[in-house]
């Protein structure tokens, strides 16, 4: 990591690793010039690492010039001016460690209004960008017709032994697949848009702040997925990591349960930066936001458990069907809130 310092022009005090996030490695870098976030991007994941870049700078541009005040994550250039540094085959970036905490599950609906009104503020706020200058970081990323397409091939090529271990699971994805058809119908729809989407707005990447003794989320963080895509992707994943008290990672399916005030609030929150930009049509989808996400997730965790986790990794045998059978109990509970 040294030689990466050295780019940066940082004379360093203590890096310690962050454990957060699924794709990308984090560490946190104390130097005698502040405190950095520096990540190496997942290279194997995302293809165009200079894309990701290219986006996140085009959004702090438009930022700076039009919402100054507004707390971002803008990345730190090199002592070349680089935003972007590739070395040894692999590409980092750095960013300035903003003052707050993430959580991975919420205590109460608050916090979910407060979080689901700053992703509604992020789109919000970008409405005047020209999407036409955002890349595309990963092509696809929530074409849920593709991962419908990806799982169906899993499960006549994938691992035989794990495809018999999860016949259940793989008979319920399959017995929903009408959210499949209705994600075609809905973005085939005239009156839904593409907009600038986070896609990725699980809870922990939205930072909080203490501020005079109230909880505040204040910014939101991880801009590798943010490229034109349907509001579904955000509030829906909201809904997926806002509404349960345990994460994804809970094998204890009793504990899977939803809170109806959360799902409120999140829906307050959203609409009360997103009301006037949405059409009627999809202000109607918003619980279908949560179907299709939480779908779509059982969907590529299960996949990816039966291609022997090729995209997501396993710390543990089996972790990704357990992440899998949560989301599947998660659609359950889910779908008996309306
Ligand atoms: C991945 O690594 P992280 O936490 O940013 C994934 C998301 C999933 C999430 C599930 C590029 O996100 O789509 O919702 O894991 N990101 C990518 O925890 O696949
Ligand atoms: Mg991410």
């Amino acid at each position: 990591m040294e030689s990466i310092f050295e780019f940066y022009g940082w004379d360093v005090l203590k890096a310690v690793q962050m454990h957060q996030g699924l794709i990308n490695s984090t560490y946190i870098i104390n130097t005698t010039s502040g405190e950095f976030v520096l990540q190496s991007v997942n290279h194997t994941i995302f293809k165009d690492p200079a894309a990701i870049d290219h986006n996140i700078n085009t959004i702090g541009s438009y930022i700076k010039e039009n919402h100054p005040g507004y707390l971002y994550t803008y990345l730190v250039p090199t002592l070349n001016g680089n935003t972007l540094v590739e070395w040894e085959g692999k590409y980092y970036r750095a960013f300035h460690k903003i003052d707050g905490y993430a959580l991975s599950v919420l205590d109460n609906p608050i916090q979910a209004k407060e979080a689901a009104t700053q992703f509604g503020n992020f789109t919000q706020i970008l409405e005047g960008l020209d999407m036409g200058k955002l890349k595309i970081t990963l092509p696809d990323f929530h074409n849920l017709s593709l991962r419908f397409h990806q799982f169906s091939e899993a499960i006549i090529h994938g691992n035989s032994n794990r495809i018999q271990d999860s016949s259940n699971a793989i008979s319920f994805l399959q017995s929903h697949k009408w959210i499949v058809d209705q994600y075609v119908k809905f973005i085939q729809h005239a009156d839904v848009k593409q907009r600038v989407t986070h896609h990725d707005t699980k809870i922990s990447n939205v930072l909080f702040k203490q501020i005079e003794g109230i909880e505040k989320a204040i910014c939101v963080i991880d801009l590798d997925t943010v490229m034109p895509g349907y509001f579904i992707s955000d509030i829906g994943d909201m809904c997926r990591t806002c509404l349960c008290d345990v994460s994804e990672e809970e094998g204890n399916l009793d504990l899977v349960k939803v809170d109806g005030a959360k799902w409120e609030a999140i829906q307050a929150g959203y609409l009360s930066q997103m009301e006037t930009v949405l059409s009627n049509f999809e202000k109607d989808h918003l619980f279908f936001g949560g179907q299709f996400m939480i779908y779509m997730q059982a969907l590529r965790f299960l996949t990816d458990h039966l291609n022997n986790d090729i995209y997501y990794g396993a710390k543990k045998e089996g972790q990704n069907k357990v992440r899998a059978l949560n989301q599947i109990r998660l659609l359950e509970v889910y779908n008996k809130l309306k």
